[in-house]
């Protein structure tokens, strides 16, 4: 272990296996209930469920322990509209000329289109930006590392935490993304990520007829219990 390094106790709780089951079930049921929202009701949100939303983000493991992250949070009405300008600019050339038919097709069953009221509707829009280097008070770059699956990683518990208290999101990736650095005026060593719009669901909001693929369509196992079970090779 290099010499710098310093390293402390883990805080570790066990638990019986009976309630790791529960723990594990009822989380499970939680997040299976989460579905993406694209009809929001304009009912305020408080200031620091946003924040303690973000500080969650924040645990995130990342590469080298870079936390290459920067969470924008929005409820400015004007600034949202410039976003939902900006943002309806670009997917109305994408829906009308830049998108393949095989993507349109893909898109069918989920009924997106080039307008998204949903940029002003959303009392909160949180918009995640991965930072590509850092950069050092002298003004050197310093590398990150894995940035793409840390900052994914963050976004993902950013969702779960914001299901957990009972709010609404969408992961929104409007592309080109790059209005949102000059909007928001983050750095060039940032990019924009995913957009959140964040909320309570309009109270008539419907969502798509989607369904998760089973278990045993997403697991290998390669196990004791699976090789008795087919014998094996
Ligand atoms: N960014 C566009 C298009 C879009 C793309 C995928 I892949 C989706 O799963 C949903 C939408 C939009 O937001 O409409």
């Amino acid at each position: 272990m290099a010499e710098s390094s310093t390293h402390v106790p883990l805080k570790f709780e066990e638990r019986p296996v009976e309630e790791m089951r529960d723990r594990a079930q009822s989380f499970y049921r939680l997040m299976n209930g989460r579905r993406s929202v694209r009809e929001f009701s304009d009912r305020a949100v408080p200031r620091d469920l946003i924040a303690t939303a973000i500080q969650t983000a924040g645990t995130a493991p990342s590469g080298a322990n870079r936390q290459p992250w920067t969470f924008v949070a929005v409820d400015d009405q004007e600034i949202k509209r410039e976003i939902r300008d900006a943002a309806e600019g670009e997917e109305k050339k994408n829906y009308e000329e830049r998108m393949s038919e095989e993507w349109l097709e893909a898109l069918d069953p989920i009924g997106t289109d080039w307008q998204k009221p949903f940029l002003e509707t959303a009392p909160w829009i949180v918009v995640c930006f991965a930072e590509s280097y850092g950069v050092e008070p002298d003004g050197s770059k310093q590398k990150n590392y894995y940035v793409q699956e840390s900052v994914g990683i963050a976004c993902g518990l950013f969702i779960a935490t914001l299901h957990n208290m009972g709010l609404a999101t969408l992961t929104h990736t409007p592309a080109p993304m790059s209005f949102l650095s000059d909007i928001l005026g983050r750095p060039s060593n940032e990019r924009p990520y995913i957009l959140f719009p964040v909320g309570y669901p309009a109270d008539d909001a419907t969502v798509p007829d989607l369904s998760r693929k089973d278990l045993e369509a997403i697991v290998q196992w390669n196990d004791g219990h699976s090789r008795q079970v087919a014998g094996g090779r």
